[in-house]
């Protein structure tokens, strides 16, 4: 059942976040000075940094009533709860790799976490065109430990039913139900389509019934396959990077769904970055030496992804069943498949839906905008039309690499 508002509850401003952490946290001395801003730029929630006069800093998060991006949206406080206990949960399956969680409070519907301001959002990274040549290797490790370590593979099946009902999330679910699954399939009105598309989209998406037919057998599969706990909303920016460490945050849309959510969500995410360098960088070398480090992130993230799913089946598969000769092939390539259609969903959605992302939007340029989007287009159209047909990451570049219009 929906969690309602406590009366107590309010949407707390800078100086209520600062009184809050006086008289409810433990964290910083009594003597010292604090000062608070509000950072958040997520659709959501409102995030606040608390700095002490002696360096210490810490992160609030508060879930308010509607979502940030449109009061359309009434979202359960719930969602600091879920967030607050996967965050726990991954961080022990994947020690590292998520920020350390201090305290959650179900009155004011917030947490606070450590402060990781020593990292940057890896979308803002990536249109700097930095490179991180360690980040598919972390994500990998990140994926592998919590998709597999909470299917059904794995886990006592009663233990694994129970953190199911622990994570039921109806209300964010809805949204990618909304936004992802459905609303880009047809002329919402809240979708959101750049002009110079309009035409390309009324023919190739909402009139192409066959594709139309395969997002509502992807939308059934989202809402009723409880594979694995998933993060549910793994874009990059929901990652934290730098140069030799990644960490995952804002798992508040966590729930037990296909374990390819979160992949194809990362594959989309580092395309939409590729896409980016591919139309806006004039510098030849350093666009080659960009795209070349997204063209490898995406083929080693499937690779490793497979690898190193493979070596935890063989050493943490707990089922009498999951030894059967061939069983865990068809487990890992089903979880290709669904990467493959969700990387195709995400990519279509954050270009002619509700949410875009800065990858695109921020292109100033209207035909390089344009090229860029079709791209998007056209792989996401591919991979959901084609989902079967990927079982390594040069075969998923491929249909991103093709999609580019080359002149
Ligand atoms: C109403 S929320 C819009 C989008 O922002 C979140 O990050 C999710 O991706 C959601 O679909
Ligand atoms: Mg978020």
């Amino acid at each position: 059942a929906a969690v309602d508002f406590k009366s107590e509850y309010f949407t707390m401003s800078e100086e209520d976040v600062v009184r809050y952490v006086k008289t409810e946290m433990d964290f910083f001395d009594s003597n010292e000075q604090l000062s608070c801003k509000e950072i958040g730029d997520g659709n959501l929630n409102y995030v606040f940094r608390v700095k002490g006069s002696s360096g210490k800093s810490v992160i609030l998060k508060q879930a308010g009533p509607v979502a940030r991006i449109s009061n359309e949206f009434k979202v359960s406080p719930d969602r600091n709860r879920i967030e607050s206990e996967i965050l726990r949960i991954q961080g022990k399956l994947a020690e590292g790799f998520v920020p350390e969680v201090y305290h959650y409070d179900p009155v004011m519907n917030c947490m606070s976490m450590e402060d990781l301001s020593d990292y940057t959002i890896m979308r803002d990274a990536l249109l700097k065109k930095e490179t991180f040549p360690q980040f598919a290797d972390h994500i990998t490790t990140f994926m592998v430990n919590t998709l597999l370590m909470t299917s059904d593979v794995v886990m006592n099946h009663k233990d694994k039913k129970a953190l199911v009902k622990d994570f039921i999330n109806p209300d964010l679910c809805e949204i990618t139900e909304d936004l992802v699954f459905t609303e880009p399939f047809f002329p919402s009105l809240r979708n959101d389509v750049f002009p110079a598309l309009q035409h390309f989209v009324e023919k190739e998406i909402w009139g192409d019934e066959k594709l139309k037919l395969e997002t509502a057998k992807l939308k059934f599969e989202f809402m009723t396959n409880a594979q694995s706990l998933i993060h549910g909303d793994l874009h990059t920016g929901s990652i934290f990077i730098k140069k030799d460490a990644t960490k995952v945050i804002d798992p508040e849309f966590a729930f037990y769904g296909p374990a390819g959510y979160d992949v194809g969500n990362v594959i989309a995410n580092l395309t939409f970055a590729y896409m980016n360098g591919a139309v806006t960088m004039k510098d030849q070398q350093s666009r080659e030496d960009f795209l070349h480090f997204i063209e490898q992130a995406i083929i080693d993230v499937i690779d490793l992804f497979k690898s190193k799913f493979e070596k935890a089946w063989q050493q943490h598969a707990s089922d009498q069943t999951a030894a059967y000769e061939g069983y865990m092939e068809y487990y890992l390539q089903n979880i290709l498949r669904d990467t493959a259609a969700v990387a195709g969903c995400e990519l279509i959605r954050r270009t002619i839906g509700l949410a875009h992302v800065k990858d695109l939007t921020s292109i100033s340029e209207e035909e390089d905008r344009a090229a860029a989007e079709k791209a998007c287009l056209t792989a996401g159209k591919t991979f959901i039309m084609n989902r079967e047909s990927y079982s390594d990451g040069t075969a998923f570049f491929k249909v991103i690499s093709d999609a580019i219009i080359k002149d």
